[in-house]
């Protein structure tokens, strides 16, 4: 079945917000996200696998899907609803096999090529991106920028398409209007701890 993607995609940052996942979780809930990414780039996998687990534990009470960034181990044995995957992670078909059909997969793309090869692979969405320039992403690709959004999305035809980098309140309409389904936001949402709840309230307008 096509999935239906929230508008707003949160992914979660611990270096930025000095807060576990589980709390990053916790605030965004409250701000209304209903799919959320854990994305964790410093963890060593038994204190992300930790903390994605409480993270889990809150999601699970509210009804919020779940994906994590990178390993396909962590959702496996977390039972998430998935995982999101970049270009050198496991291949999605191989993610595929070992989380059964059930599991929602994203996978990253950069380019158009790797967006014509992605729409043939086993996942339920693709992301696009950096659209505009990003700061949270260490050696970010190439941006983009909105007129991929819009080529992605006639090569996509009605893949769900999430777009990515350098999105905030104040462009992420025009990435929608381009032909994105949802955003995926970080330091946006992100950079003042204490008005994460506010600002994805500000997102859902
Ligand atoms: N992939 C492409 S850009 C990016 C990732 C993970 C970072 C997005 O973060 P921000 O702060 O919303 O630009
Ligand atoms: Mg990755």
């Amino acid at each position: 079945m096509k999935l239906n993607l929230p508008k707003i995609y949160p992914i979660t940052d611990s270096r930025l917000t000095m807060l576990s996942h589980a709390e990053q979780v916790g605030r965004l809930v409250k701000g209304g996200a209903k799919f959320i990414q854990l994305r964790d780039k410093l963890a060593a996998p038994k204190d992300f696998y930790e903390s994605a687990k409480a993270a889990l534990e809150i999601a699970r009470t509210r009804n919020v899907k779940i994906m994590i960034n990178d390993r396909v181990d962590i959702a496996l044995a977390l039972k998430a609803d998935g995982v999101h995957l970049g270009q050198d992670d496991l291949p999605p078909a191989r993610a595929r096999r070992i989380l059964g059909e059930k599991a929602i997969i994203g996978f990253s793309t950069h380019t158009l090529e790797q967006t014509i090869r992605a729409i043939k692979l086993p996942i339920n969405y693709l992301a696009i991106g950096p659209v505009f320039a990003t700061r949270t992403k260490e050696n970010p690709d190439e941006i983009v920028g909105i007129e991929m959004v819009r080529q992605a999305r006639e090569i996509a035809g009605d893949f769900p398409l999430v777009a990515i980098g350098g999105i905030t309140s104040e462009n992420f309409q025009s990435v929608l209007d381009a032909g994105a389904d949802s955003v995926a936001v970080i330091s946006d949402l992100l950079s003042d701890a204490d008005k994460i709840e506010e600002k994805m309230k500000i997102f859902l307008g």
